[in-house]
């Protein structure tokens, strides 16, 4: 604001300095609006637009999003079975194994393990296992090589009766940080129904062997906000729907970045509706100072509009991510310089492997797709005629080659 009692000789230079600035804008504007003058050549040739003055609604995109700058993200997937005690075994699920770390010369993965098949919800048992899931223990294993791995036992089982993890703890993942162990998952009270909020544990540890100390309460929870309409279980019936992360917190992914904890997840929100790519599924980040917690949710939350299990690696600085299935993003590849603010690097046409369990210690620099070298993921053994619900998974391995290596 310019003071009522400014004299002559300091209103004229604000005045210069507000036109000046008037006369900027609109320059800016009138630049902007002209797009052919903002793209290089080397762009415009990439993506073979001849008639940079006429250009379709396809052309401007692919400039705007700089297709031409990122062959190098586009790769693809193949997935093999393992050996040893990740064999698929009949009656047995094996599922969403962390990531892999590297500790003294072996291989290190924890994943969820149960036992018997699944059954759904309208069995009218509240003891039957509702979904493959269901009455899960976190588990680890060991590996030489990658290929032929030895199960250790249980690290995280269920606590006790009326604790926030008394029927099923699942879907964990790993971080090594300052000489200790976290292993955060999934964690689900009784009685397992179908609307049912489950929320995120964390157990601490000395060593990759254990004993685990689970903490007293979980670390992250639903939004409180929306709200049920009616008694019926059902997921869809709801007054208002509330934040993305409303019904579930899903898939913990724990990462050190920029001096925080940075617990990555998957959020599912109640009333779930369907996008122009399938379910409505995003994901959410929740940071912290220390890694037992507070974790506080990030007011950008969602950060992505898309994704399945939870997939990030540190890149260049910042974070890249895998979306699998669900929503009008799944099957891309997207890096932020900030782990907040992603953007679309590459499309994928093949499945991506289910639930990937990155490799730790695998060069991630050298090339935008070293990360992903190898890993494991899961895959669903069904019976023909059954549903998805009915079978069982088993861990297997990816490997990913790029298109330009
Ligand atoms: C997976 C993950 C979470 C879900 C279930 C087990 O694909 O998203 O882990 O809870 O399915």
């Amino acid at each position: 604001m310019i003071g009522y009692n400014m004299r002559n000789s300091q209103l004229i230079p604000q005045l210069f300095v507000i036109l000046a600035g008037l006369l900027a804008t609109v320059t800016l504007v009138g630049k902007s609006d002209d797009s052919s003058a903002t793209y290089s050549q080397e762009a415009l040739d990439y993506l073979a637009i001849s008639n940079p003055e006429t250009l379709s609604a396809a052309s401007k995109r692919a400039l705007e999003r700089n297709y031409h700058l990122y062959e190098n993200w586009y790769g693809r997937f193949s997935v093999e079975d393992l050996a040893g005690d990740f064999a698929f075994e009949e009656g047995v699920i094996r599922r969403d194994p962390s990531r892999v770390l590297l500790i003294d010369g072996e291989y290190y993965t924890w994943y969820t393990k149960s036992v018997g098949r699944a059954v759904w919800f309208d069995s009218g048992d509240p003891e039957a296992k509702v979904f493959p899931w269901d009455k899960s223990e976190v588990w680890y294993a060991t590996s030489p090589d990658g290929f032929n791995w030895t199960e250790r036992g249980p690290a995280v089982v269920p606590g006790e009766t009326g604790r926030y993890d008394d029927r099923s703890v699942f879907t964990p993942e790993i971080m090594a940080h300052e000489g200790k162990f976290y292993l955060v998952y999934q964690a689900v009270k009784a009685p397992y129904v179908i609307r049912v909020k489950n929320t995120v544990g964390l157990a601490v540890a000395d060593s990759p062997h254990g004993p685990w100390r689970v903490l007293d309460e979980p670390i992250l929870e639903p939004a409180e906000n929306g709200e049920w309409r009616g008694e019926k279980d059902d997921r869809f019936a709801i007054k208002t729907a509330g934040d993305f992360d409303s019904h579930k917190v899903h898939d913990p992914t724990l990462l050190f970045y920029r001096d925080k904890f940075y617990l990555y997840y998957k959020g599912e929100r109640m009333g779930e509706r369907k996008t122009s790519g399938g379910r409505e599924i995003r994901w959410g980040v929740a940071l912290a100072d220390h890694p037992e917690g507070p974790y506080q949710k990030s007011p950008y939350n969602p950060i992505t509009q898309s994704g399945h299990e939870l997939c990030v690696w540190p890149y260049q600085g910042g974070i890249a991510l895998i979306h699998s299935h669900d929503g009008p993003e799944k099957r891309t590849i997207q890096w932020s310089p900030d782990g907040i603010n992603f953007e679309i690097r590459a499309y994928l046409e093949d499945d991506v492997p289910g639930a990937m369990g990155l490799v730790e210690s695998l060069d991630r620099e050298s090339h935008p797709l070293s990360a992903l070298q190898w890993g494991l993921a899961h895959k669903y053994v069904v019976e023909p005629g059954l549903q998805w619900w009915q079978g069982y998974n088993a861990i297997t391995r990816f490997e990913m080659k790029p298109a330009h290596p």
